[in-house]
């Protein structure tokens, strides 16, 4: 398991600290009191250890020299200080520090926030692109320290490459002068597929072209260093674009989540089958289902809203149990479910759930509570139907279900 070395003498802060890491991290914090116990510890375990959390002043180690040891052996630590004067002290030896947190019980969620943002990097991915070697290694070398997947590279074109096939890289460091085409050009053509909040592009500029730094942004960067910098300055440029790209992640899928279910919701699924729709699908059979709960309401009615809650929150786990290889299943309504697939096996997949449905006895309180769906299916061969066409028919198809006994799968196609 991943650790963090948490090196304070205060016991009380280290203790909730560790328990802080657990929880939010779900990492194992190793608590010590000396720097030697921290050297026994990573000579054993050097690849185990992902961060460390140091205190200034530890009984054997007075003026940083845990801070000198951490920056050797290239392992990520934020300072933990409660010294007053740390502020104006900010010397050569601090700035390795990834971060400065004063050290008290109110700081100990930031703490746990620097932490997620450096343990979270394994998953991520960053493309630098720069003609001088020394400049390109100096900055590959600076950001290994992060455990992020680095791409690097001389020319736009191999980067262009690059992008094709890594679809993980979020974050681009360019410089304006490249081999082939300039860094400017390299940033447009990066714009033409991805938008500013998809992949971020961090521009390098030097001292003596002021303007260059301006021409990148109006170019559609989302940032600029300027060389020289300082290797503090570039990793938190970098984690700092990571997390940007990362909250509009979140922010989209909200927005396309349904919160009572988790499955995708209206919105997502009218989403994924315009796009599937617009882009086409072939020769391919594909099927749309709408589904709905029977006599859902008199469940409300009889047992309250939250048992409706708990009989909706168990339908989806079934959706999702009998309909995982589907292209999309979602909540699109009150207790109304979308599910659009592939192939010709679409009744026999709703048929199964239909009778797996109808078995359930959905334990609320002292209640065993029963329930059944109907579900229409329009099924299109050879995409013969537009997806409005298949919708009405499918919704059609549901309310003869309805109409002729619920608890039932109906299809153009055949009765079942
Ligand atoms: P039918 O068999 O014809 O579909 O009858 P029904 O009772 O299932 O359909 P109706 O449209 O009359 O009622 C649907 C009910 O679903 C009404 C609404 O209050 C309830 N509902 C919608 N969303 C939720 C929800 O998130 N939680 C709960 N508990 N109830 C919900
Ligand atoms: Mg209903
Ligand atoms: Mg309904």
């Amino acid at each position: 398991m991943d650790k963090v070395i948490v090196l304070e003498s205060s016991t009380v802060l280290s203790n909730l600290l560790k328990d802080a890491i657990k929880k939010e991290l779900s990492l194992e914090a190793v608590l010590l009191k000396s720097l030697q116990s921290a050297k026994e510890i990573v000579l054993k375990d050097r690849n185990g250890i992902v961060a460390a959390v140091t205190g200034l002043v530890l009984e054997d180690a007075t003026r940083g020299e845990s801070l000198e040891f951490f920056s050797r052996l290239m392992i990520p630590f934020i300072v933990w200080s409660s010294s007053s004067d740390w502020k104006s002290k900010f010397s050569e030896l601090d700035r390795n520090a990834i971060a400065y947190v004063l050290k008290s019980p109110e700081c100990i969620g930031q703490v746990v926030n620097i932490l997620r943002k450096i343990i979270e990097n394994r998953f991520k991915a960053i493309l630098i692109v720069d003609d001088n070697d020394l400049m390109r290694r100096k900055m590959v070398s600076i950001l290994s320290s992060l455990r992020i997947k680095i791409f690097d590279t001389r020319t736009a074109e191999e980067g262009l490459s690059i992008l094709d096939k890594e679809n993980s890289v979020r974050v681009i460091i360019t410089d304006y002068v490249l081999g082939g085409m300039d860094g400017l050009e390299f940033l447009s053509k990066i714009r033409q597929s991805y938008p500013f909040y998809e992949k971020t592009v961090i521009g390098l500029s030097s001292l003596e072209d002021e303007d260059l730094s301006l021409r990148f942004l109006m170019y559609g960067a989302n940032d600029f260093i300027k060389k020289p910098f300082h290797d503090k300055e570039l990793l938190w440029r970098v984690l700092l674009n990571f997390e940007m790209i990362e909250l509009v992640e979140k922010i989209k899928a909200t927005a396309l989540n349904d919160v009572l279910t988790g499955l995708p919701n209206r919105r997502a699924f009218f989403d994924r089958s315009e796009e599937l729709f617009s882009k086409g699908f072939g020769e391919r059979t594909i099927w749309l289902s709408i589904l709905d709960v029977d006599h859902f309401k008199s469940i409300n009615d009889t047992y309250g809203h939250a048992a409706g809650d708990v009989a909706l929150k168990m339908v989806s786990s079934i959706i999702k149990k009998h309909f995982d290889g589907a292209i999309i299943a979602a909540r699109i309504g009150g207790e109304e479910f979308g599910i659009l697939g592939y192939g010709a096996d679409a009744i026999e997949a709703l048929e199964a759930f239909r009778n797996d449905v109808a078995q359930q006895k959905i334990k609320f309180l002292n209640n065993e509570i029963c329930l059944t769906v109907s579900a229409g299916v329009s099924i299109n061969f050879q995409s013969k139907k537009t997806f409005q066409e298949m919708l009405t028919e499918a919704d059609g198809l549901l309310y003869q279900a309805k109409r002729e006994g619920r608890n039932q799968i109906r299809t153009s196609e055949k009765w079942c």
